[in-house]
């Protein structure tokens, strides 16, 4: 694959983005990034979606028209992002009147292959989920997620989602890498068990106004889902005229990859109603789903715009620079699961691990450098097994990291670094350069050549999780060349490179958790 394209689901603005909203997204951005370090041309898309009943309810509780609603909501998100070092290629909006073309292109395509009838519907609806259900989903008369649900019976137009649902199956049996993790493949699975029903893809003018007109009947306005989905395709040039060679490019080309990172709670739409759309417009499906599980406050409850418990990202920038968060978030929770979040985690694991491990490596190494070396790099050597040990496992690390991010797992490419410097650190201790300097200081230079050839490879595999930290890191040691290729070579850093002593990486952080 020599590109990757990797999206973020696009969010609601009904509110303001908050530390679920930003996982999704500075998860796809490490991702993004570590692409970009194995030297992939790379895209990445986030945004908002903008139409349907939600933002129109927002917006009418704010007493404002719903543009001017998205409008000031679209640059919380964008300050959010700048903020939280997300470096995204596009923000989408779903409410920009070239992705309105597109959606209006291929309702009418749909429409004109008799893949789109008109019938009416009764059942129940979620305003919340933007979802209808029927009587068979409803429980205690709330919605399988337990949300208000209210009765509606109107006249819609309905994709036949059904007629595409063994295809369906067959294509997710038969890529195992389509639907991740393995578990939530399963959950799809189970659900395509039961006959698949058609998707309801309209609202009638009279109940909501907000949205993308039907291109063959203007009483009706596009199922907000319907619109959102189809963005991940229009945003790489989709039925655009002049953009046919981007879309090939992006989306259909074999050497290319799309993928989609999602909460849970969104697997149905993106892994039933989005493949099945893709397929009768007769285009390619994306590589991969992938559907991480909930950050969860201390209390190991769900956070959410509408179940509450919000902690915004600013709480913990407050007391964390915000690369040890996106650090926290990168290394502390196996991408898939369910983890809480707390301050407290937080800084234990920048004391942990960055602290501990970098931090500790950096100012051990630079420190005596300075003091024995006058602040140039001794020569290296690997002449006895516990260096050629740490020159082995070094050299690996890069490729282990790769397979790990590949495969989307960003806590176990963490760990491969994390071992690595664990191991140098034990080196050192065993080897003690501090006092070897006094007598035999060649030998203590040649450690310290180890320790620093160490970090200028942990440094490069951590610049897309801590770009900024990382920066400084390769800047004290001189290091030029950044390149994941440099991982692979050990005695990159040549002998009398200037070394600057160091300065606090990561200080350690003393906490408390206040009540
Ligand atoms: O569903 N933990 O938008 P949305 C982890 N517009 N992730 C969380 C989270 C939490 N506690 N809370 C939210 C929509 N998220 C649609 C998507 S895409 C074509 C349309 C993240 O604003 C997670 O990625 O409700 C979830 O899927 C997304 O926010 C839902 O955002």
């Amino acid at each position: 694959m020599k590109r990757f394209y990797i999206t973020t689901p696009i969010y609601y603005p009904n509110d303001v983005p908050h530390i679920g909203t930003a996982y999704s997204t500075i998860m796809c951005d490490i991702i993004k990034r570590y692409h970009t370090l194995f030297n992939r041309e790379t895209y990445f898309v986030t945004g908002t979606d903008e139409h349907g009943q939600k933002i129109q309810k927002a917006a009418e509780e704010r007493g404002i028209p719903p543009q001017q609603h998205c409008d000031e909501m679209v640059e919380n998100f964008k300050s959010a992002w700048q903020k939280l070092e997300v470096d995204y290629n596009h923000f989408f909006r779903t409410t920009d009147d070239w992705h309105k073309d597109v959606v209006s292109k291929c309702l009418q395509e749909l429409f004109d292959k008799d893949e789109i009838y008109t019938d009416t519907y009764e059942g129940w609806y979620s305003v919340s989920e933007e979802i209808f259900y029927t009587d068979k989903e409803v429980v205690d008369g709330k919605s399988p997620s337990g949300r208000e649900v209210t009765r509606i019976k109107e006249k819609n137009y309905f994709f036949k989602m059904s007629k595409y649902q063994q295809q369906l199956i067959d294509y997710i049996e038969s890529n195992p890498d389509f639907i991740k993790p393995e578990s939530r493949k399963n959950e799809v699975l189970g659900f395509l068990k039961q006959p698949l029903g058609d998707l309801c893809i309209s609202r009638p003018k009279s109940r909501l106004s907000w949205g993308i007109e039907l291109p063959f009947d203007t009483e009706y306005v596009t199922y907000v889902w319907f619109d959102a989905l189809l963005n991940y395709a229009t945003a790489v040039g989709l039925k655009q005229e002049g953009k046919q060679a981007e879309f090939e490019k992006w989306w259909s080309s074999t050497d290319s990859g799309v993928h989609h990172v999602i909460g849970k709670d969104i697997l149905t739409t993106h892994c039933v109603y989005w493949p099945t759309m893709l397929m009768a417009l007769g285009l390619p499906l994306p590589k991969t789903i992938f559907a991480h599980g909930w950050i969860l406050n201390k209390d190991n409850g769900k956070m959410s715009k509408s179940t509450g418990g919000v902690l915004s990202a600013d709480v913990f920038t407050d007391i964390v620079d915000i690369e040890p968060l996106r650090y926290f978030l990168a290394h502390d929770i196996h991408f898939g699961n369910d983890a809480p979040i707390s301050r407290e985690l937080v800084v234990q694991s920048v004391n942990n691990d960055l602290a501990n491990n970098i931090g500790n490596l950096l100012s051990r190494s630079t420190n005596l450098i300075a003091k024995y070396f006058e602040g140039s790099t001794p020569k290296g050597s690997d002449d006895d097994e516990p260096t050629k040990k740490i020159q082995e496992l070094a050299l690996a690390t890069g490729e282990t990291v790769k397979q790990n991010i590949e495969a989307f797992e960003p806590s176990k490419a963490m760990e491969a670094i994390i071992r690595l410097l664990k191991a140098t650190n034990q080196f050192l201790e065993e080897k003690a350069p501090w006092t070897t300097a006094k007598t035999d200081t060649a030998q203590a230079g040649k450690d310290l050549y180890t320790a620093i050839e160490v970090l200028r490879i942990t440094g490069i595999l951590l610049q897309p999780v801590l770009p900024n930290k990382m920066d400084s890191l390769l800047t004290q040691l001189s290091c030029q060349d950044r390149s994941f290729e440099a991982t692979k070579i050990w005695g990159a850093t040549a002998d009398g490179t200037p070394m600057e002593k160091s300065k606090p990486l990561f200080p350690r952080i003393n906490f408390k958790e206040e009540e």
